[in-house]
């Protein structure tokens, strides 16, 4: 039952967004509770899709005087647990889910600026078509690219496939609007590439998870279209070879665009899962290289004369025809849907760990995450973003993923590696922070987190452990 407070709390938000906007039923809420992968989840009082930034700042504002927690949400493919609810405590506040699904203006593409302004909500493939009808492309690509919202790929700093040529979400970002836990409306669409007016906003809030604001909208950096796309996927026989690959191709192959990393047991599985041979196989292969290079002209030549004189690549496929390169491309992109089936099947949600070490330690990195999931008795499937040494390491039917976490996080944290590469720290990685900074790093992250949300309304548990 709910108390009188909560009732007045769900007739104030409706107030402000319009009560077919704040939903309080079980099933209304119930997606909005759970991560995709099923392993994160937590109750909330209420869903709440306001329809413009001022109706962020009302529910921001209401939030704060019925002192419930806020937790923002879009597209909800994060990782990391850092877009639901943290699980019921007793004696913890409630939660509101703040979803901004309903944010999805898009600006003119102002093709001399190479900018465009688009919503929190607005997908990334929205975001690219609209780029791709101006005769420009946007410089981020992941999988996740139907749900995943601009507003989420900035708050956990995104990077997928293009961050080799054009960087993380951070650097594309050129103006950015946002709600504060006060209700301010803060930053700027104007989007001057040269600015220095002391705190930068943009800068701030790319990574801080939902901690500091509210991201509302985003003025954002596109790219030249390039026409022309070769794929390769190489089988090479040792990860050390892999590296010198990825070495030559940054050498010599200015369209380079993407090379992703697939290791066996990954392409093993998203090989049953379509249903297709992999197009290149060795009994010999030890790593698998998709290379993308993209240009205004046919990039395949450059390509090949790097392929043909590499070592230790023991089969390789090349393509620009458009059809064959999405069939090439499907055994990347299907992997985390063939890892989740393969989840479903075993009835255990899978356990991520997104990480990333210097290129030198990455074969040490794959013996250590090997032998913790040996010692789980869990099947291991990596598979990443070669160039920032970047791999996703997934556990499928883990017994033990806190056992897991300390083994390779630490491993990782000993090689002069990251806890997390690109799906952000969430509700997931905290217990692990300290391994990747030190006292007075957490210190101050968690001052300007208090001097902008005294309260703790805004995602609390994401990124600090929760105290209230
Ligand atoms: C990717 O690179 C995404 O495809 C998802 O970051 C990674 O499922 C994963 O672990
Ligand atoms: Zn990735």
């Amino acid at each position: 039952m709910q108390s009188a407070a909560q009732v007045d709390l769900i007739k104030e938000l409706s107030l402000a967004v319009g009560a077919a906007h704040v939903l309080v039923d079980d099933d209304l809420r119930a997606a909005y509770e759970v991560d995709w992968t099923g392993r994160y989840q937590g109750p909330c009082n209420a869903v709440v899709r306001p329809n413009s930034v001022e109706e962020v700042a009302a529910v921001i504002r209401i939030c704060a005087l019925y002192d419930v927690t806020l937790v923002p949400q879009a597209g909800n493919t994060g990782l990391v647990g850092g877009s639901v609810p943290r699980p019921a405590r007793p004696g913890a506040r409630s939660a509101i889910v703040m979803s901004l699904t309903r944010l999805t203006r898009l600006g003119r593409v102002d093709t001399a600026a190479m900018q465009v302004t688009a919503e929190a909500g607005v997908t990334l493939t929205t975001w690219r078509e609209s780029a791709h009808n101006a005769g420009l492309d946007t410089p981020v690509d992941f999988a996740a690219r139907d749900t995943a919202t601009i507003g989420g790929a900035i708050a956990t700093n995104a990077g997928g496939s293009r961050v080799l040529r054009f960087g993380t979400m951070r650097r594309q970002v050129v103006g950015i609007e946002a709600v504060t836990a006060k209700g301010a409306i803060v930053g700027s669409l104007d989007g001057l590439p040269k600015e220095t007016a002391g705190l930068h906003w943009p800068s701030l809030l790319a990574g801080s998870e939902g901690t500091l604001a509210v991201i509302t909208a985003a003025r954002l950096r596109l790219v030249p279209w390039f026409q022309h796309t070769a794929t390769a996927l190489v089988a090479v026989k040792s990860i050390e070879s892999g590296i010198r690959l990825l070495a030559a191709l940054r050498q010599s192959v200015t369209s380079l665009d993407a090379v992703e990393v697939i290791a066996p047991a990954a392409m093993r599985l998203v090989s049953d899962h379509i249903g297709q041979p992999p197009p290149v196989s060795s009994p010999e292969a030890a790593l698998y290289v998709m290379v993308d290079c993209a240009d205004h002209s046919d990039p395949s030549e450059q390509l090949l004369d790097v392929l043909s004189q590499a070592d230790g690549i023991v089969d390789s496929a090349i393509t620009t025809d458009a059809v064959q390169r999405k069939r090439l491309v499907a055994f990347r992109d299907r992997i985390t849907e063939a890892i989740a089936a393969a989840s479903t099947e075993v009835g255990v949600p899978t356990f991520k760990l997104d990480v990333a070490v210097p290129l030198d330690a990455l074969g040490d990195l794959i013996k250590a995450a090997q032998g913790a999931a040996d010692a789980d008795g869990c099947r291991l499937v990596p598979f990443g973003h070669l160039a920032e040494g970047n791999l996703h390491l997934n556990h499928i039917g883990a017994s033990h993923p806190e056992r897991l976490a300390n083994t390779v996080l630490s491993a990782v944290a000993s090689l002069g590696g990251t806890i997390s590469a690109e799906h952000g720290i969430g509700v997931a990685k905290v217990p692990w922070m300290s391994l990747i900074r030190n006292p007075a790093e957490l210190d101050a992250q968690a001052a300007i987190r208090a001097a902008l949300d005294p309260a703790d309304m805004l995602n609390p548990g994401v990124l600090h452990p929760q105290v209230t």
